[in-house]
């Protein structure tokens, strides 16, 4: 695929929270003009109102505010420019790209809370890590739901990988480890690994997710490779707790966000970037329900898709 085209994936996913902060600072966002009063009220505004969180847009603004004073930003053009690097600047430290060792089995797991959008977006990345010459296997490891298997299978089949599964009801403990046990006979490269959003409460969740751990590290005691969290940017500051809940009970080394494009509340990756006692980087982005709307996150597009009127942009796709 082109790039112009995930540009256009990209810019089209946002633009819902881009609309959002468009009508705060559409004068802003849209051409040349001498700043007045109420530009800088509407910023502060629209940056609330897309979930960027309060102490981030209070810094933000403590930034901005002063040097528009002193007439240093002395038009909307430059607030512009200004704003776009203080946004991508927040953003760089949760940039890094995912990294693939060289155990066969990398196992990577995805946890999060029902309906965030695991099981697509390991559907999605088992398209994606093929296409980078990785053998993938996936795991069902969500087994409180039947539907969760076979929405596993039918990814399984689009991409033409193995999925090692039981019926509704098994022991997810016992999936993964024969998962990992087949994908290291057969020397596969990645293991990616689906797991329940929802048991009865939230402590038997968090239980059976360690339990999947100590199992697999049975096997492999570097394992998992990786943990990753789920999370659905449309709901906005929610995230921030289901990222401390997991993060104590799994140790997670990443985190994707989805439906960025349901969404305008995008602004939220700020506030997960100004956690004070979590710093995990956002591996990948889902703008959208196709095979391909998963791309690698990236601070400076993901900003200039937020922002940008589209003049500087790529042609839409
Ligand atoms: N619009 C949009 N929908 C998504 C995205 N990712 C997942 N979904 C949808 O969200 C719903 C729940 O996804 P699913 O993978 O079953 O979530 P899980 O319960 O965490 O496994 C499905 O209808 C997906 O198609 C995304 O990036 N954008
Ligand atoms: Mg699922």
């Amino acid at each position: 695929m082109s790039e112009g085209g995930l540009w256009g994936r990209l810019r089209s996913g946002l633009k819902k929270t881009r609309g959002q902060l468009a009508e705060g600072v559409g004068n802003l966002i849209l051409g040349e003009r001498e700043i007045d009063e109420g530009v800088l009220d509407d910023l502060e505004t629209a940056l609330l109102l897309t979930d960027v969180g309060v102490e981030t847009t209070a810094e933000i603004m403590a930034d901005l505010a002063p040097r528009v004073k002193r007439k240093e930003l002395n038009n909307t053009r430059a607030l512009h420019a200004a704003l776009s690097v203080l946004l991508e600047a927040r953003l760089e430290p949760l940039v890094r790209p995912l990294e693939i060792n060289d155990k066969q089995p990398h196992v990577m797991f995805f946890v999060g809370v029902n309906g965030v959008g695991k099981t697509t977006t390991i559907g999605k990345l088992a398209k994606q890590l093929q296409a980078q010459g990785k053998s993938v296997m996936l795991a069902a490891g969500d087994t409180f739901r039947a539907a969760a298997v076979e929405q596993l299978q039918a990814w399984g089949e689009r991409n033409d990988v193995p999925v090692v599964a039981q019926g509704q009801g098994a022991d997810s403990a016992s999936v993964v480890f024969d998962a990992v046990e087949s994908a290291r006979s057969k020397g596969v490269d990645v293991l990616l690994v689906d797991t329940a959003g929802r048991l009865q409460d939230k402590t038997q969740l968090m239980d059976e997710l360690k339990k999947v751990h100590r199992v697999v590290q049975k096997l492999d005691e570097t394992a998992p490779h990786d943990v990753i969290l789920v999370l659905d940017s449309g709901v906005g500051q929610n995230a921030l707790s289901q990222v401390n809940l997991f993060h104590e009970a799994v140790n997670l080394t990443g985190l994707i966000l989805t439906k960025l494009d349901g969404s305008a509340k995008a602004g939220v990756i700020f506030a997960i970037a100004a956690l004070p006692d979590v710093k995990l980087p956002v591996f990948y982005i889902g703008v959208g329900e196709a095979i391909d709307d998963l791309r690698p996150f990236e601070a400076h597009d993901f900003v200039r898709a937020l922002l940008d009127d589209g003049e500087a942009g790529a042609a839409e796709t």
